[in-house]
């Protein structure tokens, strides 16, 4: 198969063939063929491992398969055969390393043991463990706890969560941020303020009771493919889905299940959305008040006519607030604005709303199209609006869901893993461990960002992910985290934030989830939370990548050690068997983990007690909160200069895994062998005069005198809405100014950056 750069329309299902043929290349790519098979037989099973891919949930039968295509690939990833040695790292120096794309860091494989960086042979030399943890020990014992960030990728169990906490408390700082900070921060600010609980409400069970389910901002078929089973059931029982997405994303508009012989022997695919609305990008606060507003009407002329009520008066009355500000808000609201805001039509809004209407029981699920914008917060408080005004919480069938990163991102802050004092278990951490946890504010993503460009960050703690990749201009952070006094990361696979360096740097490899995790008292499991709030054990089945990797938790314990003063936490005894973590984890939220032992194996997981589910709502005026917005969502950053201005959206891809991208193709949006590719409205390129395939230059309408562009891109005539751009993520990440970020949460707004297009040279490549 050719190596060119191609696009093509694709219009096969999600899932189905193509997504056979993907796990088994994924598999090989990787020679993990047969080991790869077995194991993804243990994968989201409750004797099983928990998936390191996406957080979706877990059910309590699973399927004799229960994964997915991007779940059996980062499966691959992670058990792959390819290894990083200390030989690696003395035929490459740092310098030559930087030179490297992103891909050709990570598909090394996997690391093998601990590194220190040597400036003089500007190398990553082996080091002892324990020689590791002393160093840095020793540094952290020297700088200010506030000029400290402990950063977290959302993966890491709730165990090693729990005790890099502490650990960053007794150390005296609440300097933790983690990747939810550019995820689903604006779903954690915006809805304990209207239901009082910072995380979705639904569980599996009710998606066999939902009627109409409302997807804004989520590309399912490749970031949670498994969702897609239940919605295939639903549809069976002619549910209703309506979903709003600038992109006709493949996951939503039909499905073949690749583990139901029947369809795959007959290319049978269901079709799954039964609207589809190409809402504008951040048109969705434009789009959701024109349903309220169509409800609004339709209950003033039920009450005309005498016919039976469109919202649900007795719930309104009896559990929320503010209701009548919210109703006056909306009719004040003129359809025209609505109609440019959102660039839908008032009958297609209507439609929308005549639906939900009849609909008995109705979810909204929502992603990073909500979230990662300059009104990210306001845009799912009008999600909760929409859910209140017909009594669509606490209902079985009915609630709202964000649907979460990482597999334990939902998980980390629960443990306290959260730079918000007002979020943690301060008082309870204070009694447990005797000491005075810090109770100021500490350093956000962006905060972090900001530190370690302005040189007010000592020293950089990654527990995974990929800091400097995955966060907004990176260039100016680069910059600064070469300076970076210390940067410590604990990974799997070499990446940019290792290569990036740093004054000292250490590098230290882990087991993966998948691995068998061997310790003095036996094999350790460990628990995640998923989407829905349910914990579930997870034990590895393959064997280490290398003798020399450690824990998570040892790594944790091993730096807290070897830093803290005396401290009241058996770290030693904690590592040797994980159970007495989550004793410690149980005495500190005995409310949410009550026999969390016992439970951590439940099929389908244990749920953490949820009072919105129950109708008993958190807030500060005991009921569900109507939040009235403040205009349509005009994003402040986009100043349109005739109609130049386009809004880029940064998404990722079908083979990748955020920063980690396993291969250039996008299969689903029909990209080849290539991410240097901007998709956008056919009308948009004749007016600006670009022809398929030409080359542009990219650059963000900013007006803070930096200049941020991006070559080598190439335009494709794509099925989006006018003034609507698709690029993907990391690689715009140049693009996004630190300060285009969602307000109060800080969350980057990746989902709309206003930038410039010129032409480069026209035509084929
Ligand atoms: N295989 C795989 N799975 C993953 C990940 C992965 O990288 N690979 N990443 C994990 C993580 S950390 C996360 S947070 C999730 C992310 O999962 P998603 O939330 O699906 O994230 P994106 O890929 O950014 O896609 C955003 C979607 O929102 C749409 N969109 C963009 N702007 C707007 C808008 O203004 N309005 C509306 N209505 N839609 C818009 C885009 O077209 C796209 O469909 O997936 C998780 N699962
Ligand atoms: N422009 C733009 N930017 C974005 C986004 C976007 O949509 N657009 N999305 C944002 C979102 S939603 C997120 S969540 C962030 C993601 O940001 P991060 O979570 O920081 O990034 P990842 O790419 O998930 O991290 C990958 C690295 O994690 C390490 N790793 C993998 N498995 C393990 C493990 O088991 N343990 C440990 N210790 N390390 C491991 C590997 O070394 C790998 O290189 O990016 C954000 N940035
Ligand atoms: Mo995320």
């Amino acid at each position: 198969m050719s190596k060119e750069p191609r696009i093509e329309k694709y219009d096969h299902p999600a899932g189905g063939w193509g997504s056979v043929k993907a796990v088994g290349s994924a598999l090989m790519k990787e020679h993990a063929l047969l080991n790869g098979a077995r194991i993804l037989m243990h994968q989201n099973k409750p004797e099983g491992f928990a998936c390191v891919s996406c957080s979706w949930a877990k059910p309590a039968d699973p399927h004799l398969f229960e994964f997915c295509e991007n779940g059996a690939k980062a499966t691959a990833w992670e058990i792959t055969a390819k290894r990083v040695t200390r030989e690696f790292f003395e035929q490459h120096t740092l310098s030559e390393l930087d030179t490297w794309t992103d891909y050709d860091l990570e598909s090394q494989g996997r690391l093998t043991e601990p590194m220190r960086y040597d400036a003089t042979a500007d190398r990553y030399v082996p080091i002892a463990w324990q020689q590791a943890f002393d160093e840095i020990g020793a540094m952290l014992r020297s700088f200010d706890p506030k000029r400290v960030v402990f950063y977290a990728s959302g993966r890491a169990s709730l165990e090693t969560s729990y005790m890099y906490q502490l650990f960053a408390r007794l150390y005296g700082t609440n300097n933790l941020p983690d990747s939810s900070n550019m995820c689903h921060e604006s779903t954690s600010v915006a809805l304990p303020e209207t239901i009082g609980a910072p995380v979705g409400t639904v569980t599996l069970e009710d998606f066999e009771h939902t009627d109409c389910f409302m997807f804004f901002g989520h590309n399912t078929g490749t970031n949670a493919p498994r969702m897609l089973h239940p919605l295939q059931e639903a549809r069976k029982r002619n549910a209703e889905i309506i979903t709003f997405n600038p992109l006709k994303e493949r996951g939503l508009v039909t499905f073949a299940n690749p583990q139901a012989p029947t369809e795959m022997l007959s290319n049978a695919q269901t079709p799954i959305s039964t609207q589809y609305h190409q809402v504008k990008i951040g048109g969705d606060i434009a789009a959701v008040a024109g349903i309220c507003k169509a409800l609004i009407e339709a209950d003033d002329r039920a009450q005309r006519e005498g016919l039976p009520r469109v919202l649900d008066v007795e719930f309104i009355a009896e559990h929320t607030h503010g209701f009548d500000a919210f109703v006056d808000a909306m009719r004040a609201l003129s359809w025209q604005d609505i109609e440019l805001q959102s660039a839908l039509t008032r009958s297609a809004l209507q439609a929308a709303a005549a639906t939900y209407a009849r609909s008995k029981a109705a979810m909204i699920l929502y992603g990073m199209g909500i979230t990662q914008h300059r009104e990210g917060v306001l845009a799912v408080q009008m999600l909760t609006n929409l859910m209140l005004l017909r009594g669509n919480i606490g209902k079985p069938g009915a609630g709202i869901c964000p649907i979460r990163g990482h597999s334990n991102v939902q998980g980390q802050r629960t443990v306290g893993i959260t730079e918000k004092p007002a979020l943690a278990p301060l008082d309870k951490l204070a009694t447990l461990y005797r000491f005075e946890p810090p109770r100021d504010e500490g350093l956000s993503t962006v905060d972090a960002c900001a530190g370690v460009r302005d040189g007010s960050v000592d020293a950089f703690i990654g527990l995974g992910g990929n800091f400097a990749r995955a966060t907004p201009d990176p260039h100016a952070l680069e910059a600064g985290w070469r300076r970076l006094p210390l940067n410590v990361q604990i990974g799997t696979h070499l990446n940019r934030s290792h290569v990036l360096h740093g004054r000292a740097a250490y590098l230290l490899p882990c087991l993966g989830r998948i691995e068998v995790d061997q310790q003095a008292s036996g094999p350790q499991s460990v628990t995640v939370e998923d989407s829905t709030a349910c914990i579930h054990g997870s034990r590895g089945f393959a064997e280490p990548a290398s003798r020399d990797l450690l824990s998570e938790p040892a790594i944790v314990a091993g730096i807290a050690k070897a830093t803290l003063a005396a401290n009241f936490v058996p770290w030693d005894e904690w590592v040797s068997n994980y159970a007495l973590v989550r004793d410690a984890i149980e005495a500190t939220y005995p409310d949410q983990f009550a026999q969390f032992n016992q439970r951590m194996s439940q099929p389908g997981g244990f749920r953490r007690p949820l009072p919105a589910a129950r109708r008993e709502w958190k807030t500060s005026t005991g009921k569900a909160n109507f939040i009235v917005p403040q205009g349509l969502g005009e994003d402040p950053d986009m100043r349109f200069d005739g109609e130049r201005t386009l809004r880029l959206m940064t998404t990722r891809g079908d083979s990748q895994f955020n920063t980690t991208v396993y291969s250039l193709d996008d299969r689903f949006r029909g990209v080849y062998n290539t991410r240097d590719v901007l998709l956008m409205n056919r009308d948009d390129m004749t007016r600006l005069g670009f022809e398929e395939n030409d080359e542009v230059v990219v650059s963000t309408v900013a007006h803070d005198e930096v200049e941020r562009a991006l070559s080598g891109l190439r335009v494709h005539a794509h099925d989006i809405p006018a003034g609507c751009v698709m690029g993907y993520f990391p690689e715009c990440n140049v693009l996004i100014p630190l300060a285009h970020h969602a307000k109060r949460s800080k969350v980057p707004a990746g989902k709309a950056i206003p930038v410039h297009l010129r032409a480069l040279s026209h035509g084929s490549a």
